[in-house]
């Protein structure tokens, strides 16, 4: 059992934001073997360079401070911002992400799970991508993935598929990004986005 303890959209900046110290506090309830992060760590509205910092700092925390592995993506947003461009977020020992805007299979050292992401790659990012994620056929796969999935939670759909579509692949759970609002789709095997301010516990 992987116990994974999954965020999204911290949108480091915005005045809703409950900010680095909120991941910390909710972190430090928990003891899970590998944290997923879905996209959107910064508000392209309001980030300033501050919270640049305070964004590498808090991924510096989990990584260092708690030795805990974290997959990640680019949503959005981060990329309006120009991050995951020019490697502005400095490299840290222990943070994996998609080098590419395609769909990789990422694999953490002494994590049994393989993690299927892909990060978004312009302001408006209307590919259809999940013919890409690969269908799994046992267990331990988890799908990180910033969708607005058929857009009816949100104005500026992004990365658009189906439930169903995801439903299909046959992972343990699909961590997703970009709706603020919580919201769980699909309760086992888990399809949700956990939203603004929530940390959701899975184990797959
Ligand atoms: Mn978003």
């Amino acid at each position: 059992m992987t116990k994974i303890a999954a965020f999204a959209d911290l949108h480091l900046g915005a005045h809703y934001a409950p900010g680095s110290d909120w991941v910390k506090a909710e972190l430090s309830q928990r003891n899970p073997d590998v944290v997923v992060f879905a996209g959107d760590l910064f508000d392209r509205h309001t980030a300033l360079a501050e919270h640049e910092q305070e964004g590498a700092a808090l991924f510096r925390w989990i990584t260092q401070e708690r030795q805990l592995p974290v997959v990640m993506i680019w949503g959005n947003h981060d990329v309006a911002k120009g991050f995951a461009f020019h490697n502005r977020f400095p490299a840290i020992d222990g943070v994996y992400r998609p080098e590419s805007f395609e769909v990789e299979s990422i694999e953490v050292p002494g994590v049994p799970v393989v993690f299927h992401a892909v990060n978004v790659q312009k302001k408006r990012d209307k590919r259809e991508l999940i013919d890409d994620f690969p269908a799994a056929h046992e267990p331990g796969h988890v799908g990180v993935f910033h969708t607005g999935l058929t857009g009816e939670y949100t104005k500026n759909n992004c990365l658009p598929a189906s439930l169903d579509d995801l439903s299909a692949k046959g992972y343990d759970a699909w961590v997703l990004g970009h709706i603020h609002a919580p919201k769980t789709l699909r309760e086992e095997p888990y399809i949700g986005w956990p939203g603004v301010g929530r940390m959701v516990d899975l184990e797959v």
